[in-house]
Order: C-alpha cells, then sequence, then structure tokens
C-alpha cells in the first residue's frame, strides 16, 4: 500500500520553482493530440545552433510568437521560418492548462504568448542553459511588474532526468527525474537558473509512443 499516493505532488526544488507531480495528467491525451495538429501545420525540425551545431532536439511552436535559433542568432519569430506563415494559434486546452498551473504555483493571470514544442528521440539531450531570449528578463520585476511572468514546463512521455543547475552555469546540477504529466513552474528567483535535459534513454510510452514532449509557455513578447 502506498502510504504517501502525493508525496510528488508539490515540491519545492528551489525558491520560484515549483514541481506539479503528475498536474497535467487529466488532460495528457488532449495535449499530444493538439501536438499532432501543431506538427501538421508547422512540423517538427532540427534547428541549428549560431555556432553551427543541430540541435539534437526537434522543435516546433504554437502561439504569436516562436523561439527559433539558426546561424544569425536566438529569436522569437511571428513566423514560422520553414513554412513562411504564422505559427499555428495556441490551443486552447495549452492555454488553461498554463494559466491554471501558474496560479497553483503562485503566479496569478499567467497569460503566454508562445509555446515552445520540443521533441526528445533516444539519445537528444539538451545542454545546460539559461533561458534569456523573453522580453524584459534581465530587468528585475521590481521595475517592470511585466516582466514577473514564470515559464511553465509539461512533460509528456517518456521519462527524462531533467539537470537543475545554479545561477552559474558550473554550479553543480542536481538530477531531477521529469515524468509523464509533471508540471513545472519557474519565477522569480529561479526564472534565470540554469537547467538542462540528459540524454533521453530509448523506450516505448502509451500516449506518445517513443519519444519525449515537452511544451514551455513563455510571455515572450512583452
Ligand atoms: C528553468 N526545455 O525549452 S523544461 C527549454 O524538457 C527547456 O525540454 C527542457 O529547457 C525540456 O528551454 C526543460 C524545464 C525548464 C524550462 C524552462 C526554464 C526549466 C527552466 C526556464 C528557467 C528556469
Ligand atoms: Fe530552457
Amino acid at each position: 500500500m502506498d502510504l504517501f499516493p502525493d508525496s510528488r505532488a508539490h515540491l519545492l526544488l528551489d525558491p520560484g520553482a515549483v514541481l506539479l507531480g503528475g498536474f497535467a495528467l487529466g488532460e495528457a491525451g488532449a495535449l499530444v493530440r493538439a501536438i499532432d495538429a501543431i506538427a501538421a501545420a508547422a512540423p517538427f525540425r532540427r534547428m541549428e545552433t549560431p555556432g553551427g551545431r543541430t540541435m539534437s532536439v526537434a522543435m516546433t511552436n504554437a502561439g504569436d510568437a516562436g523561439w527559433t535559433t539558426s546561424r544569425r542568432g536566438y529569436r522569437y519569430s511571428p513566423v514560422d521560418p520553414v513554412t513562411g506563415h504564422a505559427w499555428p494559434a495556441m490551443p486552447d486546452v495549452f492555454l488553461a492548462l498554463a494559466t491554471r498551473a501558474a496560479a497553483a504555483a503562485g503566479f496569478a493571470g499567467f497569460l503566454p504568448d508562445a509555446c515552445l514544442v520540443n521533441r526528445y528521440e533516444a539519445g537528444a539531450r539538451m545542454a545546460l542553459h539559461q533561458d534569456r531570449d523573453e522580453a524584459g528578463v534581465d530587468d528585475p520585476a521590481e521595475t517592470n511588474p511585466r516582466n514577473a511572468a514564470p515559464i511553465v514546463s509539461v512533460s509528456l512521455g517518456l521519462p527524462a532526468r531533467f539537470l537543475w543547475g545554479g545561477a552559474a552555469r558550473t554550479d553543480r546540477a542536481r538530477r531531477v527525474p521529469l515524468l509523464h504529466g509533471d508540471v513545472v513552474v519557474w519565477g522569480g528567483p529561479a526564472r534565470l537558473t540554469f537547467h538542462g535535459i540528459d540524454t533521453l534513454a530509448a523506450g516505448e510510452h502509451p500516449e506518445t509512443g517513443a519519444v519525449r514532449y515537452n511544451l514551455t509557455f513563455r510571455r515572450a513578447l512583452g
């Protein structure tokens, strides 16, 4: 018998970083179907870094802006450079979940304008980095309250080991498992923490097959 069935439910990783274990399980199937619809209009692609490497993670986006990388740098663009069209609209099921999760972690009224969709196959990884391409991220929220927006991340499919570093790239990273349906909200003092994903192990998940998806909801345009 499991005496502590909810022991993963709310875990404070650091001030400002809250793991909501299984928070998205109720809508996981609808989220995966919405990802398939997004990918039908804006296909997953492996982008090139400014340094000329091809990322192992395949990406697409939904919303008013999408995160892109190329030889020309990192940017949020209203247009998908592959199709030449606007990114697919943010699905209602995405928006509702992101706002509900942010509120549960203490960030009321979160209205993301961008959702980056990451797809990991076996062997894919994401090196330690900060997310700092969003408007105003370098201004403290005290100066401009619009910059208080968190990032909400949703994990679907195969499990991953999340690398949770510190404020400096050289800080030792902790490894935290992220499972199907887990949601993490990163805001306030945790917003600029270095983070990454360890090399994905091969596997098969009933809802996603041989892949892991991660959604990150962002306020990109300010
Ligand atoms: C901590 N994605 O897309 S989600 C990314 O699982 C990204 O695909 C990873 O890092 C993934 O940029 C990790 C967890 C995450 C996302 C954004 C953060 C952690 C974060 C922003 C600030 C601090
Ligand atoms: Fe990131």
